[in-house]
């Protein structure tokens, strides 16, 4: 079965049938027991219609047919068994909900994600991390995460992980999530949320334990710092041209909140929001006129000329 839905779908990377997490399995058999009833349905009414349609055609020498008032006993039959079937996803949703979104109890966010137009924040409580689009979480180990917005509603839905939550500007949202092996799995944006809603796709990088508690003390680390001519123009610059009043970089003066951290952008595999691979072209591209590749963005267009461009690139890129 899971070989011809993935067939169906064009792009099994956000899946709902590739669960890898005992969360998204929950879920996927509610899935399946929805989908294996529609189709019991869909088949009684077609063969149902087609019977009717054959057996009582009209034919040489038909007369009207005896004309009836209702018939309780097939009224009865027909209310029933849908209300039977209502109640019994009803009940079977009620007890997969309180599987996956138990009780918090005392524990701790391990990690909280707030939704920005158009990017993804992530903070580690008790770490000074401040990542961006690119969201690590450690497999096998039962993972709290808070969710929140900073602007509109956001929601948070990675097929592969489960749990579907939207994400409310003052409020904490909660889901838990236990990830089965490392990978990337891809999710989106699941609220409209403004002009670029489209792009603002989520990446979570599931790593090992002893992966993940590398890339924690990496990323704890302030930025690099740059050696050579033209990333020291960049930072330079990156420091005049107010971009360090939209984004932070620690370890400098930057320390703006509007726009993604860039601390260690230079590690990131992809830019705005999985938009892009993060290559020097594509930086600048996105330097030379923000509005041009994602139109709508709160990034204004600097007049930069193309050898600013290209030096503060080369700082960007240095921030591993
Ligand atoms: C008014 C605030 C603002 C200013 C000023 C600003 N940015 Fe941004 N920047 C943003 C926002 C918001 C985003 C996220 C855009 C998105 O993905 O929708 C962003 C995204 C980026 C990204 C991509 C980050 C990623 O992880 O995808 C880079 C790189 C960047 N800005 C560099 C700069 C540089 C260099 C400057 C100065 C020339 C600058 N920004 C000035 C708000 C700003
Ligand atoms: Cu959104």
């Amino acid at each position: 079965m899971h070989g011809i839905l993935d067939l169906l779908l064009i792009n099994n990377s956000q899946s709902i049938f590739d669960s890898a997490s005992p969360q998204a399995q929950k879920i996927n058999g509610l899935d399946y027991g929805f989908i294996i009833a529609a189709s019991c349905i869909l088949f009684l009414i077609i063969s149902l219609t087609l019977f009717i349609t054959i057996r009582y055609r009209y034919k040489k020498g038909s007369r009207e047919p005896e004309q009836t008032a209702g018939n309780r006993k097939l009224e009865i039959l027909m209310v029933g068994i849908p209300l039977i079937l209502v109640i019994g996803f009803f009940f079977w949703s009620l007890n997969i909900m309180g599987a996956i979104l138990p009780d918090r109890g005392n524990h701790k966010p391990d990690v909280i994600i707030t939704g920005h137009q158009w990017w993804w924040q992530a903070t580690y409580p008790g770490t000074s991390i401040n990542a961006a689009n690119e969201i690590h979480l450690p497999v096998g180990k039962k993972i709290l995460m808070q969710l929140e917005a900073a602007d509109v509603i956001h929601d948070w839905w990675v097929p592969s992980l489960g749990g579907k939550m939207d994400m409310i500007p003052g409020m904490h949202n909660y889901l838990w999530v236990t990830i089965d092996k490392p990978g990337i799995y891809e999710g989106a944006c699941s609220e409209f949320c403004g002009q670029q809603h489209a792009w603002m796709r989520i990446r979570v990088v599931a790593q090992t334990l002893t992966d993940y508690k590398k890339w924690l003390a990496e990323h704890a680390l302030n930025a690099a710092k740059p050696t050579d001519t033209l990333a020291k123009l960049g930072a330079a610059l990156f420091m005049n041209a107010s971009c360090s009043s939209c984004h932070s970089i620690r370890g400098t003066s930057a320390n703006g909140m509007q726009g993604p951290d860039l601390t260690h952008f230079g590690s990131r595999q992809t830019m705005l929001t999985g938009m892009m691979d993060n290559t020097t072209e594509n930086i600048n591209k996105w330097l030379t006129n923000p509005q041009k590749v994602k139109p709508g963005a709160h990034m204004p267009r600097f007049i930069f000329g193309p050898d600013s461009v290209r030096a503060l690139t080369a700082y960007l890129n240095q921030l591993k």
